[in-house]
């Protein structure tokens, strides 16, 4: 059972890059070699020794995740996570985002960090209509939370006011 008096969750609205958390989430590509958005932003603030640890990673399926190292950034830890691309919904992109967020809870877990950052994967660039992704992050994350009770904070990072007002009403 998960203890909700020792794992909050949060949304905040804020530069996911400048949290100092043990890990942070970032959305990635499947090449996991960079890109715009968060990705960039994380990249930028972390310094080139993050993308030559990403070229030693062959890439990244859709649904997982990889974990390498924050190097400049206040984190410790960026566990990349490639979330699916908007079709409409009938392609399993539901499943494939709670896939992203359960993972990332579990590395969290496994690399020992205590609290975690995420941004609203996949509702930039790749079109996932956030009052669609926001639930099923939330979820995924309540769940899988149950068996990593080491994992004491998550903060739902939201870059603009739509998204945090959705994460608001849905974390009470
Ligand atoms: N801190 C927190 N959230 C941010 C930041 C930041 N510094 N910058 C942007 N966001 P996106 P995706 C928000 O497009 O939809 C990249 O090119 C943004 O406002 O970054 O998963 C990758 O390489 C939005 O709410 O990611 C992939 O090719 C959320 O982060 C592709 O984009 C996600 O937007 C992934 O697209």
């Amino acid at each position: 059972m998960s203890d909700a008096r020792r794992q909050l969750l949060e949304a905040i609205l804020g530069d996911i890059t400048r949290l100092a958390v043990d890990a942070i989430v970032n959305a990635a590509n499947a090449s996991l070699l960079g890109g715009g958005g968060v990705d960039g932003a994380i990249h930028r603030a972390a310094g080139p020794e993050l993308l030559e640890e990403c070229r030693r990673i062959s890439g990244c399926p859709t649904g997982e995740v990889r974990v390498t190292r924050g190097y400049q950034l206040p984190a410790h830890w960026v566990i990349h996570a490639v979330g699916p691309v908007w079709e409409g919904g009938g392609r399993g992109e539901e499943a494939l985002l709670a896939s992203c967020y359960a993972h990332a809870i579990r590395e969290a877990a496994r690399v020992e960090a205590r609290s975690i950052a995420f941004p609203s994967i996949s509702t930039g660039i790749y079109g996932y209509p956030v009052d669609r992704a926001a639930p099923v992050a939330v979820r995924a994350v309540r769940e899988t939370l149950e068996a990593a009770p080491s994992v004491e904070r998550v903060v739902f990072t939201c870059f603009d006011e739509r998204t945090l007002s959705v994460y608001e009403e849905l974390l009470g």
